[in-house]
């Protein structure tokens, strides 16, 4: 991030049973969270050995195209979060226009991690292994130049009872600085 200070934002636990065949949906992390900033850094690390098409595939340079998408739900391979900011464009159909960029994915080993930027577009199939479960570990880190941010749509992770408000630097009680 070349961020001096590094806030802990969130983490969640992804599990793909074998077999599974629900998708990830296209997405990026910023617009779901209340939080601006450039500084801003999402890990993926796979608990378990998963090949480059199990893998979450990340869109290269879209963290740069200035554009900020609806978030979804991860259910159902994609459901819009009920109220979305006006400001959120819907995403354009990535799958149809796959020769227009260039796509990154990884065979990975657990200890592996893919650092990305909260704007870069990923998604992922669903586990195409009948005999491994498919987890994953995803974290969220905040540098400098992280504010609390007003949505006017839904937020999903919903954390409350933060106190912070528009402007705030993030560190507090529920997300400790830890460099
Ligand atoms: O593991 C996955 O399928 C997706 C993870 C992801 O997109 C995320 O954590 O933002």
């Amino acid at each position: 991030m070349g961020s001096r200070e590094v806030i802990y934002y969130h983490d969640h636990l992804l599990v793909k049973e074998p077999g599974t065949r629900e998708r990830t949906p296209w997405h990026h992390d910023q617009p779901y969270y209340p939080i601006d900033g450039e500084q801003i850094v999402s890990l993926w690390l796979p608990l378990d050995p998963v090949d480059r098409a199990t893998c979450v595939e990340y869109v290269k340079g879209s963290h740069r195209w200035g554009r900020w998408f609806q978030p979804k739900f991860f259910r159902q391979g994609g459901v819009d979060l009920a109220v979305q900011d006006a400001r959120f464009e819907p995403l354009p159909d990535l799958d149809a226009e796959r020769e227009r960029h260039e796509f990154l994915a990884w065979d990975m080993e657990p200890g592996d991690v893919v650092a990305f930027h909260a704007l870069t577009l990923h998604g992922a199939a669903g586990n195409l292994s009948s005999v491994r479960r498919r987890r994953a570990w995803a974290t969220r880190w905040c540098g400098d130049d992280a504010r609390y941010a007003a949505r006017l749509g839904q937020i999903s992770p919903p954390i409350d009872g933060h106190g912070l408000k528009p402007g705030d630097r993030l560190e507090c009680a529920l997300f400790p600085r830890i460099l």
